[in-house]
């Protein structure tokens, strides 16, 4: 087995060296996009993030889709707009439908050809979609589970099927996610390194939920909690519904 290297995102991100083609971008003649919404979810909040820090706010229009009454369920939206049945989905002016706050942020980061969040390099690429996506398995989507599954959820109508003891179990694997975050936290600035980026994003939006949900961070998580207040400080985040 070769030698196991200390964790890649313990390491500062390098300066650019090779940056995404250049794309000739011009915003005033970008169309209007949709993006179907739930505006206090924790999901939506992340794309809403990434539209402010990029500016393209008055280039989206909002539809809410209400949760509570299922109507992310319907089979017309699943056939129409996400199979996956969830929000948020970016809808294209020609129609097609991106879900996934990985995959709308990474379009909307990469339009001008001048990504800020999801990376210049190879290595910051790799990095922070890594960094990323372990917000996601290991606090965001695990305090999902425990919302959908140990609590009432989204009421009787939408949570068809309920495990409590799978949803308790998650809800255990979001706490030590918070004290993974907090010890990466306590050696660099931000999530994926010394820059903000979309991983700060997806740990943003897993302590949206994390509030919603009751489940405060640990006191004892202070790097953790610093960071976090520092975050609600940035324009982008504070003005969200999710904190009003
Ligand atoms: N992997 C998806 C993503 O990253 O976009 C997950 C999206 C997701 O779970 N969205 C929530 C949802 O649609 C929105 S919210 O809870 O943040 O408001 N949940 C409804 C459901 O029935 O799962």
């Amino acid at each position: 087995m070769p030698p196991i290297r200390p964790d890649a995102c313990n390491r500062p991100l390098r300066e650019a060296n090779m940056t995404t083609s250049s794309i000739n971008f011009d915003l005033a003649k970008l169309p209007i996009m949709t993006i179907y919404d739930f505006p206090k979810g924790p999901y939506p909040t992340r794309v809403r993030i990434a539209l402010a820090e990029k500016n393209l706010q008055s280039h989206v229009e909002f539809v809410m889709v209400d949760l509570y009454k299922g109507e992310h369920k319907t089979p017309e939206f699943i056939s129409g707009k996400n199979y996956s049945g969830t929000l948020p989905v970016l809808e294209l002016n020609d129609g097609t439908c991106i879900a996934e706050c990985t995959a709308i942020t990474e379009y909307l980061d990469t339009l001008d050809g001048a990504p800020t969040l999801t990376g210049r390099t190879p290595f910051e690429k790799g990095v922070i979609h890594m960094m990323s996506k372990r917000a996601e398995l290991e606090l965001l989507d695990a305090i999902s589970v425990y919302f959908h599954h140990a609590t009432p959820g989204l009421g009787p109508n939408v949570e068809r099927y309920q495990n409590a003891e799978w949803g308790f179990r998650q809800r255990d694997k979001a706490l030590r996610g918070m004290h993974y975050f907090n010890d990466v936290l306590k050696k660099q600035p931000f999530v994926a390194g010394d820059a903000f980026s979309m991983a700060d994003i997806t740990v943003i939006g897993g302590l949206v939920f994390a509030s919603i949900v009751k489940l405060p961070v640990p006191e004892e998580c202070e790097a953790l909690l610093a960071w976090y207040t520092k975050m609600r400080e940035r324009p982008s985040v504070k003005n969200q519904p999710a904190f009003a």
